[in-house]
């Protein structure tokens, strides 16, 4: 869930990248702390089933937005409490032939979990990244989208290299950000008093 915070001026997002265990989810991560200068994002945070990683993602509308980037595995016990409050996804699917039971299983573990949290899997932004894409005997992207019942936009990544893996979280960011404005178009109309037309200054956490 998106939080506001009007007297800093700051808005927090919550992205989880979700996938099979070994699927590159850490690497990815990895990769965001290379290239990223120190000043735009925070020190990679492991823990024990998880990493995590805050990043500047610049202004919108005068607000300094964070994305607060998940790593989580399919697999890991405290999967409902890393995945609540999420954003939107990140599923990073393994093109490895043999992972295509394990990519299956995980979006089916995704969205049980996101059903027992209360969201709508099929309304929440989610975004399919199929990584490993050097590997020459990589499953055709095709294949995963069949298994997946994916219809479209998908992107193709490698972790190792970083290769596109950009794109994803700007794929998931922009859609993210629409809907928030959209929503704060609604939220501030409902915050504005009739006496003085102003805003409310009160740090306001918007539902998703
Ligand atoms: N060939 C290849 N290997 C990758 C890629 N991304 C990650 N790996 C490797 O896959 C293994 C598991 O990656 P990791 O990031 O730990 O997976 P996680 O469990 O999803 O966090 C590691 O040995 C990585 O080096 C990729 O794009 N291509
Ligand atoms: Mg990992």
């Amino acid at each position: 869930m998106s939080l506001c915070n009007h007297t800093q001026r700051e808005i927090f997002f919550k992205f989880c990248y979700f996938g099979p265990q070994g699927s590159g989810k850490s690497t990815i991560l990895d990769h965001f702390c290379r290239k990223l200068d120190r000043h735009h994002r925070s020190e990679l945070v492991v823990t024990e089933n998880t990493e995590s990683l805050r990043i500047d993602s610049g202004q919108m509308h005068g607000y300094r937005t964070q994305l607060d980037l998940v790593a989580v595995d399919s697999d890991t016990p405290d999967i409902s409490d890393l995945l609540s409050g999420t954003d939107g996804i990140i599923f990073v699917a393994d093109s490895t032939p043999d992972q295509l039971i394990e990519n299956i299983e995980a979006q089916q573990i995704m969205r049980q979990t996101l059903e027992q949290l209360g969201y709508d899997p099929d309304a929440l932004p989610c975004v399919y990244q199929f990584n490993k894409r050097d590997l020459h005997h990589a499953i055709a992207p095709h294949q995963l989208d069949e298994a997946l019942g994916i219809k479209s936009g998908t992107i193709l990544t490698c972790g190792l290299s970083g290769y596109e893996v950009f794109a994803g979280l700007d794929q998931l960011t922009q859609i993210v950000l629409k809907n928030f404005c959209s929503r704060a178009v609604i939220d501030r109309a409902t915050h504005t008093t009739k006496e003085d037309g102003q805003t409310s200054s009160s740090d306001v956490a918007l539902s998703r």
